[in-house]
C-alpha cells in the first residue's frame, strides 16, 4: 500500500473528545520508549509527524493521524512509565483502556515491544487483557537494528513462544526498525488486507 498523504488530526485527553469520524483506526501501544512514534513516521515516510523523544513518558494523549484521508493511526501514551507517579499512570491505564474497549473504529492494536527485552510482566498483562477483550491485534517487535541480524527472528520466536501457555492460537507479529525502515512494507500490507475486509 502506497501512503500517499499523512496529516495529523487531533490530541485528545480522553475517548469522548476522539474525531467523530468512523474510518477505521489501527492503535500503536507499548510501554514507553518502545518506538511508537518512530513506528509511525516510519510508516508514513514522514519525520517529525508524531512526536518522538528520547525522554520516556512524554505521550499523554491520544493523538490521531488520518492516512490518505481514509484510516487513522492512532499514537497512544506508553503503559507502565516508572517515574511517572503512580495516579497520573493510572489516569493514563484508565484512558487508554477506556480508548480500546469504547472505540468502535478501533481494528486492531499493535503491541510493540523491544526486541532487546525478554517477555516481561507488563507487555504480558496487556497482552492478556486485550485477548479477554476481544480486541484483534498484533505484536510488532521494535528496535530490530539493535540486534544482529541474525539473530532477530530468533529472539522474536523466543518471545512468542512465551505466549504458548495461554493463549491457543498466536498473534499475527512483525519484526521492525524505525531506523532502517525494516517491516514498513509487512505492516502496510497487514492494514490494507484488514481494511479490505471492512
Ligand atoms: N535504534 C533505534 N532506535 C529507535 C527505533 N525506534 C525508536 N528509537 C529510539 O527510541 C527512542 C524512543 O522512541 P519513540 O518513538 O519516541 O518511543 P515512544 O515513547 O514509544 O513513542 C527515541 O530515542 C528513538 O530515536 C529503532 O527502530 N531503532
Ligand atoms: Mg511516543
Amino acid at each position: 500500500m502506497e501512503i500517499k498523504k499523512s496529516e495529523f488530526v487531533i490530541s485528545a485527553p480522553r475517548v469522548s473528545m476522539c474525531p467523530k469520524d468512523t474510518k477505521p483506526e489501527y492503535a500503536f501501544i507499548g510501554r514507553s520508549n518502545v518506538g511508537k512514534s518512530s513506528l509511525i513516521n516510519m510508516l508514513c515516510n514522514h519525520k517529525g509527524l508524531a512526536k518522538t523523544s528520547s525522554t520516556p513518558g512524554k505521550t499523554l494523549l491520544i493523538n490521531h493521524f488520518i492516512i490518505n484521508n481514509e484510516w487513522y493511526l492512532v499514537d497512544l501514551p506508553g503503559y507502565g512509565y516508572a517515574k511517572r507517579s503512580k495516579s497520573v499512570q493510572e489516569k493514563l491505564d484508565l484512558m487508554i483502556r477506556s480508548y480500546i474497549l469504547q472505540r468502535e473504529q478501533l481494528v486492531n492494536v499493535f503491541v510493540l515491544v523491544d526486541i532487546r527485552h525478554e517477555a516481561m510482566k507488563m507487555d504480558r498483562e496487556f497482552i492478556d487483557w486485550l485477548g479477554i477483550s476481544g480486541i484483534p491485534f498484533a505484536i510488532i517487535f521494535t528496535k530490530a537494528d539493535k540486534v544482529a541480524i541474525t539473530k532477530a527472528s530468533l529472539y522474536a520466536e523466543k518471545w512468542m513462544e512465551t505466549l504458548k501457555d495461554t493463549w491457543e492460537t498466536l498473534p499475527p507479529y512483525f519484526i521492525s526498525s524505525s531506523e532502517k525502515k525494516t517491516g514498513r512494507k509487512e505492516v502496510l500490507d497487514y492494514i490494507e488486507d484488514i481494511n479490505k475486509t471492512l
